[in-house]
């Protein structure tokens, strides 16, 4: 049997649990490949974050809720597969314990796991990419299946690399996915436990004073990092007590 028909063969049940959109409609994209059975994905995100049902042909996917944390044995048992991606939650023990368990990050494990590891590695100037690896009840944690780099520029800003890295996710899929569902790979572990960032230290960083010295490359190096269309994040207080959020322009000289 070839890999690539394996998970048609065995009709291997996979749950893919996701609360990004764009991955979400990429992965449905790669399932329309005929080798994939694409009857056998079942999609959940999670409660309070619910997605769109993706648009395709014929119809929309469903997509349902699942809270993990109260999710019984009997869910777990539906499936032979659990797919992590970007799911907010974190796998219980119980589930990690009982099912191959994978996660899609959008970082390079072990530097800088946890909430948006782009944001931090232009800050700490650790590693970006992409990991994909088993879980282990940790977050963003367990034996690596596959990660690769992406480059991070003088001129690019949070959202620019996390664009990079968007595509990246969607490339490692493609190219990874029989594999993923059959199982037929080798993990390893990084050397060390790397770092850990929530969402709280981001938050925490948000907030700017003014009164703060840094260099013009440390100063630089922080706006982009917290620069990312759409979202307003950097900000300070002025002297009247008005909230001014802050980003940065950068643009690279054109030959
Ligand atoms: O889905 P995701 O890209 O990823 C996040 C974590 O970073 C990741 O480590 C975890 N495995 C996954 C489950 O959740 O997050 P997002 O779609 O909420 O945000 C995407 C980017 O948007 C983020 O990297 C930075 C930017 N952002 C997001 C928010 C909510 C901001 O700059 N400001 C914000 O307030």
């Amino acid at each position: 049997m070839t890999q690539q028909s394996r998970q048609k063969e065995e009709n291997l049940k996979v749950c893919v649990i996701t609360d990004n959109q764009f991955i979400y409609e990429q992965f449905l994209i790669l399932l329309e490949e005929p080798r994939y059975e694409k009857e056998s994905f079942v999609f959940f995100s999670s409660p309070g974050n619910p997605l769109c049902p993706a648009k395709e042909a014929g119809g929309r996917t469903r997509i349902g809720q699942v809270d993990l944390k109260h999710a019984t044995d009997d869910f777990f048992g539906r499936y032979d597969l659990f797919l992590s991606l970007h799911c907010k939650q974190l796998f219980p023990q119980a589930l990690v314990d009982s099912r191959r368990c994978i996660n899609v990050h959008p970082g390079f494990n072990p530097y800088n796991r946890g909430w948006y590891p782009q944001v931090f590695g232009i800050l700490n100037q650790y590693p970006v990419g992409v990991t994909i690896h088993e879980i282990d009840g940790k977050l963003d944690h367990g034996p690596i299946i596959l990660q690769r780099q992406v480059p991070v520029y003088s001129w690019d800003t949070s959202l620019d690399v996390y664009t990079r890295i968007q595509q990246l996710e969607v490339e490692l899929l493609r190219e990874s996915l029989p594999v993923l569902l059959s199982g037929d790979y080798r993990t390893f572990q990084p050397d060390t436990e790397g770092n850990v960032n929530l969402e709280r230290d981001f938050k925490k960083l948000c907030r700017l004073d003014p009164d703060q010295t840094l260099t013009w490359r440390e100063a630089i190096d922080f706006l982009r990092a917290m620069t990312f269309q759409g979202y307003r994040n950097a900000y300070f207080y002025d002297k009247e007590g008005n909230k001014v959020f802050v980003e940065i322009h950068l643009e690279k000289e054109q030959p």
